[in-house]
């Protein structure tokens, strides 16, 4: 059972690597809105994982957070957060709650508190809405830093905000002054 576990994070891993940011490292070919055939998808990961259609959609619908998409005839697939690579899901500008968190890791707070928080390798800086998921985003660099981000406040000041069908929050840049340390 835990192995089992393991390979299918290792296999979500693989599928988000392919759907956000290298799909030519295994021969998938991305459009211009993100997506890609499902069938066509399956056939060039199962070399390396026992991908079905089922353990997609279990992938697509995670226990922390939604990742994937589907077409309403779900012959489509799409990574609906995270990518590198040039695509235009068409996400629409919204007002964001009035705070929103972002977690990183120690090691960067001195940089973000100088340069504010960075897109980096990204299309947008990725916020939740919700502090414990913003936590777990963070420990995954290393020793936890959670900022609050006055995101009501830039909202009025002119910057734009997106909400991915996740649920995540997108933007392009914080930044210092909106910025607050939590933890
Ligand atoms: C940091 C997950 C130095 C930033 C999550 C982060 C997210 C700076 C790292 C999504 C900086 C980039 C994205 C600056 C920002 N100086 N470091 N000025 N500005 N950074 O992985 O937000 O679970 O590209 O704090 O839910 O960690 O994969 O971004 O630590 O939505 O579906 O640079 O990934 O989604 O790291 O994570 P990442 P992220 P999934």
């Amino acid at each position: 059972m835990v192995k089992k576990m393991d390979t299918n994070k290792r296999m979500g891993k693989y599928v988000s690597m392919l759907l956000r940011h290298h799909p030519e490292e295994a021969g998938v070919v991305l459009d211009e809105h993100g997506w890609t055939d499902v069938a066509q998808l399956i056939e060039k990961v199962q070399p390396r994982y026992p991908l079905t259609v089922e353990l997609l959609q279990e992938l697509a619908y995670g226990k922390d957070k939604q990742r994937y998409e589907f077409s309403d005839d779900g012959k489509k697939v799409r990574a609906v957060h995270g990518h590198s690579v040039d695509v235009d899901l068409g996400y629409e500008e919204m007002q964001p709650p009035s705070v929103l968190y972002h977690g990183s890791a120690t090691r960067f707070s001195e940089s973000i508190e100088r340069e504010g928080l960075l897109k980096q390798s990204r299309q947008f800086v990725h916020l939740s809405e919700n502090a414990e998921q913003a936590k777990s985003v963070g420990r995954r660099h290393g020793k936890l830093v959670l900022y609050g981000v006055k995101a009501e406040e830039m909202y009025r000041d002119g910057y734009k905000f997106y909400r991915s069908a996740s649920g995540v929050w997108l933007t392009d840049h914080i930044p210092v002054q909106y910025l607050q340390i939590i933890l």
